[in-house]
């Protein structure tokens, strides 16, 4: 194997700069432009990446070392596939190539507005001053929207570490803390959208009361919902479908089914019908990126399931890929799951689309709040029988109430309308899917 040594390539005017960061160990299998340690001039700090791919076999610097351009950074036992760098194979001086020049981070880019809330200044505070941190962690920062300035650093010289964003974020997700932004927006009550400020009542002037504090759950998911229905401009279509021949087909296999087999219920049709209309009206099975929609060729459908502890959403995987009795197996399954609080993150993750049904509780029709960043949500009521038109007389026809809330930057009033008419179609002749 060549062993390579791997230099600090031109780093432009910065001289005898500072190592505040080493983001590999021997052993550590690296790739070509791969970040190996971190400088900090007064300027900047910036990134120095590989310029070979290879183990690394010793390294060269210690944190808190001075370099410049042409300090040895480290040894690399270079992989064999992997091209010369620079010059010649064994033991010589790699020299960054021209489009490898290191990543300087003078300044924080713009935040998304996940964790930072509206109005909050990029990497929080207001403050000109760059939070001491690499910048692999702003990245790392910026892409869960954390704002940095606001983030304790435990690393060296208080530097901010990888750790302790994602503490942060922890510690905001689970209600623990606030960011700035959280705080300002819950001090003003709504003064920041110019509302009024929230009515500040003594309810005990008027009676008996206990204070019971909200459930983590309850949170974090009130948290999220306020949150989707400020920043998507909600319209939710109702339509009725005719479930009676589907219902009674449900029935009668659960019947034959006997009280040992898999209980077949209407959400596990309704889900595989909702796949169908996915299909057939891709952007309802899509996400916002700034000015991108996503679409995702992957079925994978969110659930409401009320808990003792409060509303989950777990998620059924690859429902394109699965039959109806597996689907019903499986959210029953999952719902359970929910129930004793044993979902884990992946039973939660990757949602396309999400359906709430409060059909086995009752009421007529609802307005569900969409589970950004999906675009659109199925809300299913109480079915009940009803005396429909068939032409000729009014028939007796069982009729499952559907809520469909869309995100308006997305689909249009007439696709939602579609949308639900041939999921209605759907579950009023089940063959159609196999069309
Ligand atoms: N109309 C009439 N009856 C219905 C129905 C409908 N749309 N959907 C289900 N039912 C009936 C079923 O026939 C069943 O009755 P039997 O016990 O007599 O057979 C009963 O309701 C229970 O139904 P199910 O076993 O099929 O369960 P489900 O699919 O209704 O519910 C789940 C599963 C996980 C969705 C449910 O437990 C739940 O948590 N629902 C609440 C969801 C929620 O909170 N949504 C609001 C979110 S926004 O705040």
């Amino acid at each position: 194997m060549a062993l390579v040594e791997v230099k600090v390539p031109d780093i432009g005017d910065s001289k005898d700069v500072g190592v505040i960061e080493i983001l590999v160990k021997p052993g550590d299998a690296v790739k070509m432009e791969q970040s190996l340690i971190t400088v900090e001039s007064d300027k900047a700090s910036m990134e120095i990446p590989s310029s070979a791919a290879g183990t690394v076999k010793e390294l060269k610097v210690k944190l808190g070392g001075r370099v410049s351009e042409g300090s040895l950074i480290l040894l690399l036992e270079a992989a064999s596939s992997s091209p010369p760098p620079l010059g010649e194979g064994r033991v010589g001086a790699a020299v960054l190539p021209v489009s490898a020049a290191p990543a300087i981070t003078a300044a924080p880019p713009p935040q998304p507005p996940a964790l930072a809330g509206a109005g909050s200044p990029a990497n929080g505070g207001g403050s000109q001053t760059l939070p001491h941190a690499s910048p692999s962690v702003r990245k790392f920062a910026r892409e869960l929207g954390v704002p940095l300035a606001e983030v304790k650093g435990t690393g060296p010289k208080g530097r901010i570490t990888q750790e302790d964003v994602q503490n942060f974020t922890q510690a905001v997700m689970s209600g623990a803390t606030q960011t700035k932004a959280q705080q300002e927006q819950g001090a003003a009550g709504g003064a920041a959208l110019g509302l009024l400020p929230w009515p500040q009542v003594d309810f005990a002037k008027f009676g008996p009361i206990e204070p019971r504090p909200l459930s983590r759950i309850k949170k974090i998911s009130g948290a999220n919902l306020h949150r989707n229905w400020v920043m998507i401009p909600h319209v939710t279509n109702n339509d009725e479908a005719d479930i009676t021949n589907l219902e009674a087909l449900r029935v009668q296999i659960n019947q034959e089914n006997g009280k040992t087999g898999i209980k077949l219920t209407m959400l596990a049709f309704v889900i595989k019908a909702a796949v169908a209309a996915l299909k057939k009206f891709p952007e309802f099975n899509a996400s916002l990126d700034g000015d991108n929609l996503v679409l995702k060729r992957y079925y994978h459908i969110g659930f409401a399931a009320d808990t003792p502890n409060g509303l989950m959403v777990p998620v059924l995987k690859d429902a394109d890929q699965k039959g109806v009795l597996q689907i019903a197996q499986e959210t029953s399954d999952l719902a359970k799951k929910a129930r004793e609080g044993k979902l884990g993150p992946a039973d939660m993750q990757g949602g396309c689309f999400s359906i709430s049904s409060l059909g086995g509780i009752g009421g007529t029709h609802f307005t569900p709040i969409i589970n950004a960043p999906e675009v659109a949500i199925l809300g299913l009521s109480r079915s009940g029988l009803k005396p429909v038109w068939d032409g000729q007389a009014f028939a007796p026809r069982l009729m499952l109430p559907l809520s469909l809330s869309y995100d308006h930057r997305v689909i249009d009033g007439a696709a939602a309308a579609r949308f639900n008419a041939y999921l209605a179609a759907l579950l009023a002749d089940f063959r159609r899917i196999a069309l």
